[in-house]
């Protein structure tokens, strides 16, 4: 018991930049990206050699709203410059390397400094202690270590707030529980997705999910609705609460949900400059609240400075609220190059998930199947029942299910009700669309 009191009464400060007004933040980010830009200019000769091209110079940025002018970065170019020609430092003050593998073309590789590694670590602590992680818990991390952000991202920023971090990675699922259960962590940090074969495994084992010590659960790297919140919450009886970011603009930290109003997360715009842009004409930075495509542009990054960089995540800035000076962005809906054209209406895997959560009969294990028969895309939902439903609740669920995506997303789809555990899990990032068409 004492243990718990001398834990609980352990500071916890928020950084003052946290508290920033509005103002104050706008000003901190004019300083920050006149000298990002200048720092890529005469260090990347990449973006030296665009920048001229296109005419524009770091000194044309008088107002933030000039970042307009200046050309997108995008995955491509880190591509085209592989393994480490947009790196603006020496490579021996470059301290850490990671990669993401991507499903299509080279690894995009990216670097970090001493300096870029202790943001990375002050800004993924933010994330955790507005998700409401406290210093002294244990936190048990079952992000992928290794190249992926997530495992040693996820790990430094709960080192950073005092947590005493089990730094399990992603597999292994059995071997997962039973630490759950021995090592009694206060959160856990993983996929959304991979929280549910957790809770799932633990169920088939015999284990009731609502047991364990966790509170709390701090999910990313894949988009998630509501619906899945409701899920997870319920399944474990913890608040779960989204942590975003993407290796290119710095890895898991980018923003954070507070977990009093689980309002989407808060940007640390003292670190990064977010803009939307119009999904259908790149050339349109939309207001804030309208939806379009994340670009981000680094403001403190030293080995790799990111300016306008296309995330193709979907989604929409909000006002702050419990950090009133950095804005908020929505859920994402889903990544263009994850939307689904299905004769013409264009679908993402978060509104079948958001639909199939409304069917009790159905769990939340999915994937979508597309196909070509007589050259006209179809497009099969495979979903597994829950445990206890009937076959006459299936066949009723299939119905619902069709009627309601006919209804809210525009198309006609097959259902397929499938027996529990016989869908692919995940152990991580989840692959959901199954696209056979040219098969
Ligand atoms: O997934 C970094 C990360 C690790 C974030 C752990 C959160 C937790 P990448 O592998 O580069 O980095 O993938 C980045 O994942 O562009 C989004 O499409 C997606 N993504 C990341 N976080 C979220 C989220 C990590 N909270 C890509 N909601 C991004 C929805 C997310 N999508």
């Amino acid at each position: 018991m004492s243990q718990n009191t001398d834990r609980d009464s352990l500071p916890n400060p928020l950084d003052p930049e946290e508290m920033m007004s509005r103002d104050e933040i706008e000003s901190i980010q004019l300083t920050r990206l006149k000298e990002t830009l200048h720092h890529a200019y005469n260090n990347v000769p990449y973006y030296k050699e665009k920048y001229d091209n296109a005419g524009v110079h770091p000194n044309d940025l008088k107002v933030l709203d000039d970042l307009k002018i200046f050309p997108f970065t995008e995955k491509e170019d880190l591509r085209k410059t592989y393994p480490f020609g947009m790196f603006a430092v020496p490579q021996h003050e470059v301290v850490r390397i990671h990669a993401s593998s991507g499903t299509t073309g080279r690894a995009t590789v990216v670097g970090y400094t001493q300096q870029d590694l202790d943001d990375w670590a002050k800004l993924g602590a933010r994330c955790l202690r507005l998700s409401g992680v406290k210093p002294g818990w244990k936190v048990h991390n079952a992000y992928g270590y290794g190249l992926f952000t997530g495992g040693l991202g996820a790990h430094a920023a709960a080192e950073r707030l005092g947590t005493t971090v089990i730094p399990m990675s992603g597999g292994q699922t059995e071997k997962q529980i039973t630490l759950i259960k021995d090592f009694a962590p206060d959160a856990i940090l993983c996929t959304p997705t991979y929280l549910l074969t957790i809770g799932d495994a633990m169920q088939r084992m015999g284990l009731d999910p609502r047991a364990t010590s966790l509170k709390v659960a701090v999910l990313g790297a894949e988009p998630w609705t509501e619906e899945m919140r409701h899920e997870l919450e319920e399944m474990f009886d913890i608040d779960a609460c989204d942590i975003y970011g993407l290796s290119e603009v710095m890895g898991p930290g980018v923003a954070g949900e507070s977990n009093d109003r689980k309002d989407g997360s808060h940007i640390w715009e003292d670190h990064f400059r977010p803009e939307i842009l119009d999904a259908f004409d790149e050339t349109k930075v939309l207001p804030d609240g309208e939806h379009g495509e994340l670009v981000f542009t680094s403001l403190t990054k030293q080995a790799l400075p990111i300016i306008r960089y296309r995330t193709h995540d979907l989604t929409r800035l909000l006002p702050g609220t419990s950090r009133p000076g950095h804005r908020r962005m929505g859920r994402i809906t889903g990544r263009s190059d994850d939307m689904i054209i299905l004769r013409g209406v264009n679908l993402f895997p978060s509104q079948i998930e958001e639909l199939i959560l409304k069917v009790p009969a159905l769990s939340p294990h999915f994937q979508l199947v597309l196909t070509r028969p007589d050259r006209m895309d179809q497009l099969a939902v495979k979903v597994e029942r829950r445990a206890d439903a009937s076959s006459e609740d299936c066949v009723n669920a299939a119905k619902q299910l069709a009627k309601l995506i006919k209804i809210h997303v525009g198309s006609s789809c097959a259902i397929d009700v499938v027996e529990p555990e016989s869908l692919e899990r995940s152990m991580g990032k989840l692959k959901r669309i199954y696209d056979l068409r040219n098969n």
